[in-house]
């Protein structure tokens, strides 16, 4: 697949400036010849250090006359994240949905009171696997919004939307990448966040629905998907976002954790605020994921050679080892992707790299230096 992918980004980057490799294009996976082409025609943007917490991290007015809903335009790119899509469409992001990390921390935090280390680390994360480490540019999803066929470019741009770093299977409103669509909010699978919230929440979506849901779309998957996946960092990833939507789409003034259904609905689908929304009243980040993976225990694993057949993974970090979540994820995930940087691509993802382990903020684990120390 990578060779194809290749082979269609090389022949866009010697064609005409109107096809260029786009600023926001992650070059992650692209052979040597194709980078040697590509990032001399691409503007090298050094990233500013990252951004601080909030000054001021109470509960505030966030869709407030400065950042009104509307509708993405033509070009916009939206993503499988209901969080910056919705960022993006009240301009707490630009609405392009093109986005550099610090401005990607600087939203997280001031649209929904994301807690900074963690914030920091999610998005870094996502820049190193999904983003431009040349022009700083990230882009929260992979397909413009204009309905109909894609221009050739951004249907190679993967963005946030690119299955398997950071996108992964499993999740609550989206389909697995298997089946086609990893990104698009689906109506059958809100309609189980639904009945699972009048279930087990009395008509809202609370952590215990949470624990609910995300096993019920774990067995979901299990059952259908032959590919399915379940190792870090999706294990990770899988349980924090079953509770964003408790942390961060209740109103910062209620705070009780027990979320309106028309307000999920207008966060995933509409990616909009309800009006007169205030976010969260502390800065908040996976609380309640301890609740949600307790409810039914499981160990990271993958589907081999079919449906119903899950084994597990003792290669994967797990709850125990979250240390190796981040080694892991930079020796084997990052340099998967970069196998043999040179140049300025090597000082970048150092760069990126030291912002990564910063932001994970544990010194009894040892960063790891895939590139050398620059
Ligand atoms: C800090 C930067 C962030 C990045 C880079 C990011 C990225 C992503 C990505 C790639 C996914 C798709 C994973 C998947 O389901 O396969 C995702 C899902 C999700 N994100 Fe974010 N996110 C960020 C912040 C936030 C924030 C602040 C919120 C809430 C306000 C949020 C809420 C969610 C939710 C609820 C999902 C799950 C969607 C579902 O399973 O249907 N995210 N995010
Ligand atoms: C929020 O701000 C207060 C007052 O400046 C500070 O004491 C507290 O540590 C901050 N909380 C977080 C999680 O940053
Ligand atoms: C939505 O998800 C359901 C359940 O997995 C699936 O059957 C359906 O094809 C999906 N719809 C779209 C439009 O992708
Ligand atoms: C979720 O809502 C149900 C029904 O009201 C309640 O029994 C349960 O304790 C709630 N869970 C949490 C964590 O708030
Ligand atoms: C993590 O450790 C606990 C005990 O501390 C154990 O019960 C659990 O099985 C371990 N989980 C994994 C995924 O290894
Ligand atoms: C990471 O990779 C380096 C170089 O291949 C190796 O020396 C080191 O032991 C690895 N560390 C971990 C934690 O996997
Ligand atoms: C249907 C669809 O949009 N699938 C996309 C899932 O993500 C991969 C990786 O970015 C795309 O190549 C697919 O087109």
């Amino acid at each position: 697949m990578v060779s194809f992918v290749n082979f269609i980004v090389l022949a866009l980057a010697l064609a005409s400036p109107a096809t260029a490799f786009p600023a926001h294009g992650s070059l992650a996976g692209l052979s040597r010849d194709v980078l040697e082409r590509i990032i001399p025609t691409l503007q090298l943007r050094q990233p500013g250090s990252p951004p601080g917490p909030l000054k001021s991290n109470g509960t505030m007015l966030v869709n407030d006359e400065q950042h009104p809903w509307k509708q993405p335009q033509d070009g916009d790119i939206r993503g499988p994240c209901p969080g910056l899509n919705t960022l993006a469409s009240h301009g707490w992001l630009p609405r392009s949905g093109i986005a550099t990390p610090a401005q990607i921390i600087n939203a997280v935090q001031e649209g929904f009171n994301m807690e900074n280390s963690i914030a920091r680390f999610v998005t870094y994360a996502a820049h190193l696997v999904d983003g431009n480490l040349i022009t700083d540019q990230l882009s929260i999803g992979g397909k413009t919004s204009k309905t109909g066929p894609d221009p050739p470019a951004p249907a190679i741009v993967g963005g946030l939307d690119t299955h398997a770093v950071f996108e992964g299977d499993a999740s609550l409103t989206r389909g697995d990448f298997f089946f086609g669509d990893n990104h698009s909010f689906n109506e059958t699978l809100f309609d189980k966040l639904v009945a699972f919230s009048n279930k087990y929440g009395a008509g809202k979506y609370n952590y215990t629905v949470a624990g609910e849901l995300r096993w019920q779309r774990i067995q979901d998957s299990i059952a259908t998907n032959p590919t399915f996946s379940f190792v870090s960092p999706r294990y990770f990833t899988a349980y924090a976002e079953a509770v964003f939507p408790v942390n961060f789409f209740v109103d910062g003034r209620q705070g009780d954790g027990q979320l309106d259904l028309d307000a999920a609905r207008g966060f995933f689908q509409d990616m909009r605020m309800p009006d007169d929304f205030h976010r969260a009243s502390q800065p908040m980040g996976g609380e309640g994921s301890d609740i949600v993976a307790n409810a039914h225990p499981i160990s990271p694993g993958k589907n081999v050679g079919g449906v119903n057949n899950y084994v597990l993974d003792p290669t994967s970090a797990n709850f125990n080892t979250s240390c190796l979540l981040y080694q892991n994820f930079v020796n084997q995930t990052i340099r998967g992707l970069y196998p043999n940087p040179t140049g300025t691509l090597v000082k970048a993802l150092n760069t990126n790299l030291d912002f990564l382990y910063e932001a994970f903020g544990d010194t009894t684990c040892a960063q790891v230096f895939p590139y050398g120390r620059d």
